[in-house]
């Protein structure tokens, strides 16, 4: 089998790349590990920057999300368990949010490879990907119980933290640079109506968010220990923490009920520098990962492809600048994406090791944001993102 790209992993990363290929002419298959059942069972982001709104608006891939997102202007933080401070980045930046799952977002990219006869290789197991450092690179997998060989011009590796693509590149052809934060979220997915903002609040006990996927269904997190499993959860005893964490008057409003999914992730963060090794170019989360505090990880995945996708298109119109300058242009995003989901997990959460004295310097920390319009100017350009 031959094709123009290769790429590894149909996540979001993997899948849109495929289609922005497409747009440019580009031919490539993808091979994904999972089934396509697996992958759209799995919970994640739910917050897109606008930048990544007008890039699947301009692929023709927001007609759902233009429909059925939320669109909001402005986060709220809580500390202390009765201050509130709102941070309305829709004027301090004039760009706002949109609320829209991942899952749906995984959705309409499979349903538009379905429909555009993108080629996605579901249930590929034993993934290789060789020779990338000379000019015929080739990946070989097993589909069905048959060893297939995919030669190819180039290899995207966008097959996520745990992938093979990485892990292809030397490490003496590589630096990594790594963060593990000592506790993990515990998120919740309920069939209940969400509060109408997005709130983070900083608490004694322990980080917690409140956020959204529709009208119907709302997405909550909380702070617990690495060693915690969701057996130690019941629903119960979440909502009973999530409220204790909540200001008052936000928890006022919450609606509880039963949860239907129920997951805890642990969060780093992580930097594979350069993103490309010879004709391997890394994308998403393959390359680097961010706590979630940022609400950053998709929107890397989704710039990345953006910059990949073009600069390939450029390399076969004749000019391969771009295509050599990727690593760089993309690294600059990441760098960004990964001080502001430092800073937002180290303001926001509570250290094992944290003194009373630390807390106090947060809360001054949030008191001054809340005082500030230029500390708010500032997180609220981070938050929104930048230009692409
Ligand atoms: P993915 O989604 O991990 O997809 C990689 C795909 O590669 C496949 N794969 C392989 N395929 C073939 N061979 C192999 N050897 C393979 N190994 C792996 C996998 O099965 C998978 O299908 O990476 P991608 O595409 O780079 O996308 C990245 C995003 O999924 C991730 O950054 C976000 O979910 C992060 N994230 C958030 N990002 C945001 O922008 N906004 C948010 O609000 C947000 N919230 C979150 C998040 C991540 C979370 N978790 C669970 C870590 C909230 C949470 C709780
Ligand atoms: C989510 O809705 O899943 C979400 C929202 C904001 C974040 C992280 C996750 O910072």
């Amino acid at each position: 089998m031959r094709t123009q790209v290769a790429i590894v992993g149909a996540g979001p990363a993997g899948s849109l790349l495929s289609l922005l290929l497409r747009r440019h002419g580009i031919e490539s298959v993808v091979v994904e590990r999972q089934t396509k059942e697996y992958v759209l069972g799995r919970i994640r982001a739910g917050v897109l920057e606008w930048t990544t709104v007008e890039l699947l608006r301009a692929a023709g891939l927001a007609d759902r999300l233009d429909a059925e997102g939320h669109v909001h202007d402005s986060v709220k933080i809580g500390w202390r368990g009765e201050e509130i401070l709102s941070i309305d980045f829709q004027r301090l930046t004039g760009k706002p949010m949109m609320s829209y799952g991942q899952t749906m977002i995984q959705e309409d990219l499979y349903l538009a490879a379905e429909a555009e006869g993108a080629n996605i290789v579901f249930g590929a197991s034993d993934v290789e990907i060789h020779d990338v450092t000379t000019d015929q690179p080739w990946v070989r997998f097993t589909a069905d119980g048959e060893q297939v060989r995919l030669d190819c011009d180039y290899v995207a590796g966008c097959d996520g933290y745990h992938g093979v693509s990485r892990a292809t590149i030397p490490a003496d052809a590589k630096t990594e640079y790594e963060k593990a934060y000592p506790f993990g979220w515990l998120g919740i997915l309920s069939e209940t109506p969400p509060l109408p903002h997005l709130i983070y609040a900083n608490h004694e006990r322990g980080f917690a968010l409140c956020s959204q996927r529709n009208p119907m269904l709302s997405r909550y997190y909380v702070q617990c220990p690495l060693d915690d499993t969701v057996d130690d959860w019941s629903d119960d005893r979440f909502w009973t923490e999530l409220l204790a964490r909540l200001p008052v008057s936000e928890g006022e409003q919450l609606v509880t009920g039963p949860s239907i999914e129920k997951s805890i992730a642990p969060l780093r963060s992580y930097v594979c520098e350069p993103m490309s090794h010879g004709r391997l170019f890394l994308a998403g989360d393959a390359a680097h990962i961010v706590p979630p505090t940022g609400a950053k990880g998709l929107n890397l995945a989704v710039s990345d492809v953006h910059y990949l996708s073009e600069a390939l298109a450029a390399h076969y119109a004749g000019d391969s600048a771009p295509l050599a300058a990727y690593s760089a242009t993309a690294l600059h995003r990441v760098w960004s994406s990964v001080r502001f989901s430092w800073w937002m997990t180290t303001l926001l959460h509570r250290f094992p090791d944290q003194t009373v004295f630390d807390q106090r310097i947060q809360e001054e920390d949030l008191t001054h944001l809340a005082a500030s319009e230029a500390s708010q100017t500032n997180v609220a350009e981070q938050y929104v993102g930048l230009d692409l």
